[in-house]
């Protein structure tokens, strides 16, 4: 099969060399409208453009310790590309690049790739881009495909990863950076560009480091991707896929208000992916007006327990049942079980017997528990002790994406409401109805903010690695303005960085960004949340729209971030 490619050339879609190239024939309209959409560019890449250092970084925290474990790279400022009147590196230069798609799905990594692609195209002509096939596993065994006009034509602006697909494995044996460095070797990189969350951001520079460390001439950068929302900073304002996936969540959870309204019977628990920080539910309460939204870093502050978030939930039950009404929506985020710090204690201590010595099936391992984490652990549903034991991710994480918090509080709301029925302070009805949006979210049609952000981000990368810049992870800002005005840039990996504590021993980690409670975007939901509690201001958004009066509208949470709301 062939089409027509935007250079306005004929390519061959079955060419024998070009793998995982998908059938358009059997794309959607909306998915084939969206093939042609060509995303607006920051200006600075309508002409030539040079390097403006800033002043020398340092670390989110633990300097120096950050400062031992990258000699190389710590302490370098970071970039931003401004417009110049001639050539200020060389542009004829011709590059080997290399690209990884690591973690979770989110919508737009397609985009950064013919980001990247494009950029080469147009500033570098002759350069080679290679994609690597499923994650950082795919740099450790060689396996990648070049990256061509026909490749990446299908997957513009498209959802999901698969172009080259994802992985979530980790380089971090000697061996395995061995294996990264012939990989890099024998392909003759001149870059490799890691798009990925906090961990494979973290996993670029210590890439960095590494070749720099062994003088390779391989520069090594990261962009972010999360649609968690958790890898931002003043210089980095969010990651690609948060947009879209809030958006698509919001209008499943507008669905179910109106069905909620509709029937006047069911309380919908709504857990909400965001394996950390709870931005995504944040938003989408926003979006969506709930009348309850739990932001588990306030559950954190305010040290509350379990039974507190149950009573503060059944608390607005009660409040709506005096009102008549017996239903309602309740937003919980993910990564809620991890933030009520008995619950974290309890992961802790999990974290580290499984890392040292494991749990035996006959349960001996509990009697190495605390006293107060053994308590807490037997009195959880059988369910939720079994998801607790469930297998860490590659990086050690507790997979809070299969356990079912939601469950968990409308079975514990329940209890709370029968034991108020007896004392006789709620007269009513409750049933809840348990949803989770999770996956849902990752792959969905790029909304027009994220489709040029990650075109945006992929040139940024290209143009970083062609003024030989390495462990910056690409940076662009000013979000809020048109794309023709976005700040385009580079910040150093190191600055995002701090060490934490995992599988036992110590890390570095770039420092998620989490809900940051005097930040515009909480302060704002606090001032409105009991209005929403009563009241059914229930708002349904509807599907994502790519052309109209709002299909360019960015979210909430930037817009009160950056103050232009
Ligand atoms: P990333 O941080 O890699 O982008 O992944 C985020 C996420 O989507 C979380 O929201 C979720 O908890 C997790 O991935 C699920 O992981 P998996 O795809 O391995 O089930």
């Amino acid at each position: 099969m062939t089409v027509m490619n935007p250079y306005g050339h004929l390519e061959d879609l079955k060419s024998p060399n070009k793998i995982g190239t998908r059938d358009l024939s059997v794309y959607s309209l909306v998915q084939s409208s969206r093939l042609d959409h060509t995303p607006p560019l920051p200006k600075v890449f309508h002409g030539h453009f040079k390097l403006n250092h800033g002043p020398p970084s340092t670390s989110a925290g633990h300097p120096e310790e950050i400062k031992n474990l990258f000699p190389n790279l710590f302490g370098q400022p970071s970039v931003q590309l401004v417009p110049c009147d001639g050539p200020s590196y060389n542009e004829d230069r011709k590059l080997r690049v290399g690209v990884v798609l690591s973690g979770g799905q989110a919508p737009g990594g397609h985009n950064v790739i013919a980001g990247m692609f494009d950029y080469l195209q147009v500033h570098a002509p002759g350069s080679v881009l290679y994609g690597f096939k499923g994650g950082p596993a795919g740099i450790m065994r060689n396996k990648w495909v070049e990256i061509t006009e026909t490749l990446v034509y299908p997957f513009r602006n498209q959802g999901g990863f698969d172009i080259i697909c994802s992985g979530r494995d980790k380089i971090e044996t000697p061996e395995q950076f061995k294996q990264a460095e012939e990989t890099v070797t024998a392909l003759d990189l001149d870059g490799l560009v890691v798009i990925g969350g906090d961990d494979s951001n973290t996993n670029a520079a210590l890439l960095a480091e590494y070749f720099r460390s062994r003088k390779l001439k391989t520069r090594v950068l990261g962009c972010p991707k999360t649609i968690d929302g958790d890898l931002k900073s003043k210089q980095v304002p969010i990651s690609f896929g948060f947009d879209t996936a809030c958006k698509l969540y919001s209008e499943m959870i507008g669905n179910i208000m109106v069905d909620a309204r509709s029937t006047g019977k069911y309380y919908h628990f709504v857990r909400l992916m965001g394996r950390a920080a709870s931005h995504i539910t944040l938003e989408c309460a926003f979006q969506t007006h709930p009348n309850v939204a739990i932001i588990g870093e306030e559950v954190h502050a305010q040290k509350l327990t379990l039974r507190q978030v149950t009573n503060s939930i059944a608390d607005v039950v009660c409040k709506r049942a005096h009102l008549g009404k017996h239903f309602g929506v309740v937003l919980i985020p993910e990564g809620l079980i991890d933030f009520i710090p008995e619950i974290e204690n309890l992961i802790a201590e999990l974290n580290d017997l499984l890392a040292t010595q494991g749990c035996d099936p006959q349960g001996h391992w509990k009697s190495k528990l605390k006293p107060a984490c053994r308590a807490l652990f037997n009195s959880l549903p059988h369910n939720i002790q079994e998801e607790l034991l469930l297998e860490r991710d590659p990086h050690g994480n507790v997979q809070v994406a299969r356990i079912e918090t939601e469950k968990m509080l409308i079975s514990m709301v329940e209890a709370e409401l029968f034991a108020r029925q007896h004392e006789e302070t709620f007269k009513g009805h409750f049933k809840g109805q348990a949803h989770f949006f999770g996956y849902e979210g990752r792959c969905g049609l790029p909304t027009n903010f994220d489709a040029t952000y990650c075109y945006a981000l992929g040139f940024a990368a290209s143009a970083l690695l062609h003024c030989g810049q390495t462990g910056l992870i690409a940076s662009v800002s000013n979000l809020t303005a048109p794309a023709s005005e976005w700040v385009v840039g580079g910040t150093a990996l190191t600055e995002l960085m701090d060490v934490e504590r995992r599988r036992g021993k110590n890390k570095p980690v770039i420092k998620k960004a989490m809900v940051e409670l005097d930040g515009a975007p909480f302060k704002k939901f606090a001032s409105l949340r009991d209005a929403w509690a009563v009241e059914d201001s229930y708002i349904s958004p509807g599907p994502i729209q790519f052309s109209g009066p709002t299909a360019d509208d960015t979210c909430y949470t930037l817009k009160l971030e950056v103050g232009s709301l």
